[in-house]
């Protein structure tokens, strides 16, 4: 590489442009329309996610190395007689939002088209599925009608369930520049006060599972104090009527109540008239103390909420998981989705709902048809016109009639013998999914897994082949943000060893079963144009996805191409822009749909876990976790708990915390936080096998499903928590990676020259020479590695320090009580650095215990400052601003994603007491 490479980054689906220099230092895109020179600490730590010394480069075949010919052959063959003997639904793929929409187009193509199968499903089920399902019922397809200029347009933007802060930074960063600028009001709904909430005019805490209520409290209220646009509801959708009722039966005995008065045949229909006469249905009232009651909130603080949005025209609702990962998730987006139609808010500046998406290429799996239920380009399995317009293009010889299994149904059909055959692909599901432990009995009893990822997880340890794919840098493709808009991923780097891009793979096994013609693209541009001409066929308007005016792009044109946004039809020489604020949506009649969405409250018992993510891991830490920068912000999985709940329990801040469900249990630290609801506990996503010894929180988490999309409920299962009798704590560091076997609890954080694990003794530690055995097995010396040992067994103290060439290899500290420990940040940057006699004799002596070096959790990962050293800066300084705080210690003068953070200790330090 000898040229700046502009490309986009790899996580979430704001969808920033980045520009890798020659040396792979990687900066913002200063021209790239998504970030306009922003990036958040994740973008900005992407440098270190490069190393190439823990990627799968070979495939391999029942645990052997083997080439790609072979492996692939296998893979064809072993899916051919599987579909033979048991027919084609009884294999399955299982991909994902961060495939490129080139790979996902030819699994897509290759399954629904050729193997006539739709078992083909995606992490976005655990993701969009709820929006997708919402954006269909209300505008009859799949669309985001709102762009990103909208965040600087608002005067009110509305974040639901979504901690924008951390998930989607570049876009919190953009709205908090237009709240500078013009003032732009923030309200905040999501049951904890998370750092996207600190930074808000208004924070609701709702309970979990009641936003249906209160947006239907919202419908409801804009009635009642008249800004529902008769005119315009009246001109481009219908149904009000009936969401309206809906929306007015609060809790079920209401409902009950309202079910009396308007029997069957005597509701009020044909919604605009209603609203225009001004006929109000009698026994509709909901009012704000009713509401507020059944969300858990201040009735004053829901009125002042419900005023700002019925005054505000230029109004944006802003939703993710806390809406989509919903038992209620389909309801949820159409309650919010009815309050924009009921007022016309929508397609105009600053005026919307807007669905972020989650994953780099969330939207674009959903262009190419990824989900089980969905056929590519914006077809639908339910119309005889688009399933025969998509066989004649494809020349599909078995194109597949019906939705396939989604994935929670699909994974109990592996773990049931009905699919036999399974292909995954950039997901790790056996830590994603709901129910991880039953994903991986199914994966485990399952004849046939293949996986194809870039480094080894928890998945791929179940695959009987493992194929290596070649990582972001290191392929060619498109992606599509939040706002529609496809940008390049571009190489800039070669694969190591031999992976190679998903989309080749599955080109690859299509023509070794049989279908030559069909997969025979020599480029990924190849693929693309046809998708792009794949989203002109047979449209004439009946879809709003269409990117035709790409189907001839050359190879030199997709190469240099620039980022745009969809639609973009054959002829039209301007991007995409705002949607349906005259109508015109894409249902039979033109015209939207209000959908009547009853409240179903959640069931409650004992404490409910909440899961989900902390601001600089991303999923299951595969590339995250691999820098130390980024580790430090939360360097260990937590359990945030209510003082109260935990004080209940009898646990104390910091214990080791056994949290159990019906699915089983893990432990995780307990953080005592005010900022949890009472009843409710939040625990992060991200640890898998290899970072803990109890494993991903998916492995509790319940399957639950919203009946519409299927996608599952990750943010509500029952649970209870206890606290773990520790015997002894241990720190450990070595050169060497990898898993601890199940001798005692261990978390583990990537350091600089090599590894560091916290542990916890579940059970006394060993006498003699089982004392012995247990560390050697923790220290995983090289044979013949030199080892000092101290130990003090009458206070139950071990303090081992091996040195190899001079340098400190390995050392393991053991005491009764954590005080016991050296401390850790003094310690870190001994390993792998000579170490003279005498700080080996201080080491082993425990004269590593000074409390001045205390480091703590970092709050600023690019410039490494730690929250105390901000808090002793900002009460010693009096410092009142986050600049201020930037001038003295650099904290958040980088990417900014620590500024709301930097906001709460100002705050919090300078609050009076009490
Ligand atoms: N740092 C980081 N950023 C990421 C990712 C990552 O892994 N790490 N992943 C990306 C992906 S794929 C996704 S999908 C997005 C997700 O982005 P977000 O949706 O913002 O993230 P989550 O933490 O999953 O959940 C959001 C919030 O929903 C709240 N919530 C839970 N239950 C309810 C409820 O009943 N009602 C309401 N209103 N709120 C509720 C939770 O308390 C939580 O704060 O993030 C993307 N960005
Ligand atoms: N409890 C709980 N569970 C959740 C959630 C939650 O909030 N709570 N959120 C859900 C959501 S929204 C999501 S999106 C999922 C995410 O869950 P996953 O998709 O399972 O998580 P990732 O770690 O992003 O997995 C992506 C995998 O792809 C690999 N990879 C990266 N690039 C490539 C590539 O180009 N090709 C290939 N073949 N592999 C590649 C990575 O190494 C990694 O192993 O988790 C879901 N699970
Ligand atoms: S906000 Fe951060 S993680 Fe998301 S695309 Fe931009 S730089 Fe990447
Ligand atoms: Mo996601």
């Amino acid at each position: 590489m000898t040229e700046p490479v502009h490309t986009a980054c790899p996580y979430c689906g704001v969808g920033c442009g980045v520009v890798v220099q020659p040396d792979e230092t990687i900066k913002a895109d200063p021209l790239h329309p998504s970030n306009r020179g922003r990036l958040c600490s994740k973008g900005a730590a992407l440098a270190a996610t490069l190393d190439d010394s823990t990627r799968l480069t070979v495939p391999t075949v029942f645990g052997r190395e083997a080439d790609w010919d072979d492996a692939l052959r296998l893979v064809a063959d072993r899916f051919r007689e599987t579909i033979a003997a048991h027919g084609p639904d009884s294999v399955a793929f299982y991909v994902s939002g961060q495939c490129l929409t080139e790979d996902y187009y030819v699994a897509n193509k290759l399954m629904k088209g050729f193997i006539g199968s739709a078992n083909i499903d995606t992490n976005s089920r655990l993701c969009m599925a709820s929006s997708v399902a919402g954006h269909v019922r209300a505008f009859g397809e799949d669309v985001v009608p709102g762009v990103y200029e909208d965040w600087d347009e608002a005067d009110l933007v509305v974040l639901v369930g979504s901690n924008t802060a951390w998930c989607h930074p570049v876009l919190h960063q953009r709205l908090q520049a237009a709240r500078s600028a013009h003032g732009t009001k923030v309200v905040v709904l999501d049951p904890r006060r998370t750092a996207t909430a600190e930074t808000a005019d208004l924070h609701i805490p709702l309970a979990p599972g009641s936003d249906v209520a209160l947006f239907n409290g919202l419908l409801s209220y804009l009635y009642r104090t008249g800004k529902v646009d008769a005119a315009w509801i009246d001109r481009h959708a219908s149904g009000f009527a009936d969401a309206l009722e809906a929306a007015s039966a609060v809790t079920v005995e209401d409902r009950l109540c309202l079910a009396g008065e308007f029997a069957l045949g005597q509701r009020p229909v044909g919604s605009p008239s209603l609203v225009a006469k001004g006929r109000s249905p009698a026994g509709m009232e909901t009012t704000i103390e009713t509401v507020a009651a059944e969300c858990g909130v201040d009735p004053e603080v829901l009125e002042t909420f419900f005023d700002m949005f019925a005054k505000t025209e230029r109004v944006m609702t802003v939703y993710s998981q806390g809406v989509n990962q919903s038992s209620s998730g389909t309801d949820k987006v159409n309650a919010i989705v009815n309050c924009h139609l009921a007022t016309g808010r929508i397609g105009r500046p600053g005026a919307g709902p807007f669905s972020v998406t989650g994953q780099p290429n969330a939207m674009g799996g959903r262009e190419v048809g990824g989900l089980a239920n969905q056929l590519a380009a914006h077809m639908r399995f339910g119309d005889a016109a688009d399933r025969a317009a998509l066989r004649a293009f494809w020349k599909a010889p078995a194109l597949a009639e019906t939705p396939g299994l989604k994935a929670v149904e699909l994974f109990d059909a592996v773990l049931d013998g009905r699919i036999k055959a399974i292909w995954i692909v950039a997901t790790n599901p056996a830590a994603s999914m709901p129910r991880a432990g039953r994903v991986r009995e199914a994966l485990a009893a399952c004849p046939f897994v293949v996986v194809s990822d870039c480094w080894p997880t928890d998945t791929s340890a179940l695959a009987h082949v493992v194929l290596p794919a070649a990582g972001w840098g290191e392929k060619d493709g498109t992606v599509t943000n939040s706002e529609r808009r496809i940008s390049r991923q571009r190489a800039f780097r070669r694969p190591p060893g031999q992976a190679r891009p998903d989309w080749r793979q599955f080109a690859e096994v299509g023509r070794l079963m049989g279908w030559a013609d069909a997969f025979a693209w020599q480029t990924p541009a190849a693929v693309f144009r046809e998708h792009a001409a794949l989203s002109g066929h047979a449209n004439d308007g009946r879809r709003v996805f269409d990117i035709s005016a790409m189907a001839d792009v050359d190879e030199a044109g997709y190469a240099a191409m620039q980022p745009f946004r969809w639609p973009l039809p054959a002829g039209s020489s301007s991007e995409g822009g705002r949607l349906f604020a005259k109508g015109g949506f894409p249902t039979s009649d033109g015209r939207a749909r209000f959908v009547p969405t009853p409240y179903r409250p959640l069931p409650r018992t004992g404490l409910l876990l909440n899961t989900g993510r902390i601001r600089d891991q991303w999923h299951t830490m595969t590339r995250t976790g691999l820098s130390p920068a980024l580790m430090s912000h939360t360097p260990e999985p937590m359990l945030a708990m209510h003082p109260a709940d935990a004080a209940a329990a009898g646990i104390v801040q910091g214990a080791l915390t056994r949290l159990t469900t019906a699915e089983g249990n893990v432990l995780l630290r307990a953080e005592l936080r005010h900022t949890q609801r009472h009843g409710e506990v939040f625990a992060p996503m991200h640890w898998t096998d290899l970072f803990a010894s109890t494993g991903p929180v998916g492995r509790v988490v319940s399957a639950a499903v919203d009946p519409i999309s299927g996608q599952p409920d990750l943010k509500a299962t029952a649970a209870t928590a206890e606290p773990v009798t520790v015997y002894f704590h241990g720190l450990l560091l070595r050169r060497t990676g990898g898993a601890l076997s199940d001798i005692c609890h261990w978390v583990r954080v990537p350091v600089t020259e090599g590894q560091m694990y916290r542990l916890a003794g579940l059970r006394p530690l060993p006498v003699g020479g089982e004392l012995t055995r247990f560390a050697s097995a923790l220290l995983d010396l090289p044979a013949g590695t030199e080892w000092l040992e101290v130990s003090d067994k009458r206070r139950g103290v071990l303090r081992v320090a091996a040195v190899s060439d001079g340098a400190l290899e390995a050392c393991l500290f053991l005491a009764a009580d954590a005080s016991g420990l050296p401390n850790e940040a003094a310690l870190i940057p001994m390993l792998g650095a000579p170490v003279p006699d005498a700080t080996r004799t201080k080491l082993l002596a425990g004269r590593m215990y000074d409390a001045t070096a205390a480091e703590g959790p970092k709050v600023c990962a690019c410039f490494g400052v730690t929250r105390d050293a901000v808090r002793h800066a900002v009460a010693t300084h009096h410092l009142a601003s986050v600049q201020q705080i930037g001038v003295l210690l650099r904290a958040g003068t980088n990417c900014g994603s620590c500024i709301p953070e930097l906001e709460e200790i100002v705050r919090d330090v300078r609050m009076p007491a009490g």
